[in-house]
């Protein structure tokens, strides 16, 4: 209910400033940035916009994930983790995925607690879906699953909660090797924002592997090459 309050006020102030701001004139900039949202601008249905917004503001709080149709990329939306944690995390998620259809549903959870030994109630097991659950279909996507590592780094989860369990017995050590050395499993979050540089250079060490595979293929090639023409000379 707040956040529609929310979203009326940011319409009516969305109305304000297209009608008090004065437009550019065209021979001033040329090339005029097109409005964000055009259809969300001229669309005349009101609680279309409201809805629109209402959305938005929920992406930008955090509570909703963006749209599906953009690609999920891990590595960049979950900042606080190392490449390698993603991975593992990853390697867990496939793992307990066992119908292999990139959701953990509820029998494959409660699977997991089990191989896990920690074995939750039927409804134990539903509020911990429960509480990931953003897109309310009932399983867990790869991307809700890293939602439990990254509450649990940090400390949104309940002690004694079936989530918080199973990022403590997971193989996952977010609290060691997580977040750049953190002592502490709830300094995570603090520590979060200075993980952008660790990631951008992770990224930076496997281009340049990359790279030195390259050339040294490039130089095998050559050397081959070279060694053709000799015969064949
Ligand atoms: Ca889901």
């Amino acid at each position: 209910m707040a956040s529609q309050e929310l979203a009326r006020k940011l319409q009516s102030r969305l109305a304000a400033t297209q009608e008090g701001e004065p437009r550019p004139e065209p021979e001033q900039s040329p090339v005029r940035p097109k409005p964000q949202e055009p259809e969300a601008a001229c669309g005349d249905s009101s609680s279309e916009l409201s809805a629109k917004l209402t959305r938005r503001l929920d992406i930008n709080e955090g509570s909703t994930a963006p749209r599906p149709t953009r690609v999920f990329n891990p590595y960049t939306e979950f900042k606080e983790f190392s490449r390698k944690q993603i991975k593992d995390m990853e390697a867990m998620f496939k793992r307990y995925d066992t119908g292999k259809d990139g959701f953990i549903d509820l029998m494959e959870l409660k699977l997991m607690m089990e191989k896990l030994g920690a074995p939750q109630t039927h409804l134990g097991l539903k509020n911990m879906i429960k509480e990931v659950d953003e897109d309310f279909d009932g399983k867990l996507s790869f991307r809700e699953f890293l939602l439990i590592f990254r509450r649990a780094a940090a400390g949104e989860l309940q002690e004694e909660s079936g989530l918080m369990t199973l990022a403590r017995l997971s193989e996952i050590n977010v609290s060691t090797e997580g977040v750049m050395g953190a002592k502490d499993f709830f300094e995570a979050k603090v520590q979060a924002l200075s993980v952008g540089s660790k990631f951008e250079a992770e990224i930076r060490e496997e281009k340049e592997e990359r790279k030195r595979q390259e050339v040294e293929k490039k130089q095998r090639q050559a050397a081959f090459k070279q060694l053709q023409s000799t015969f064949c000379s």
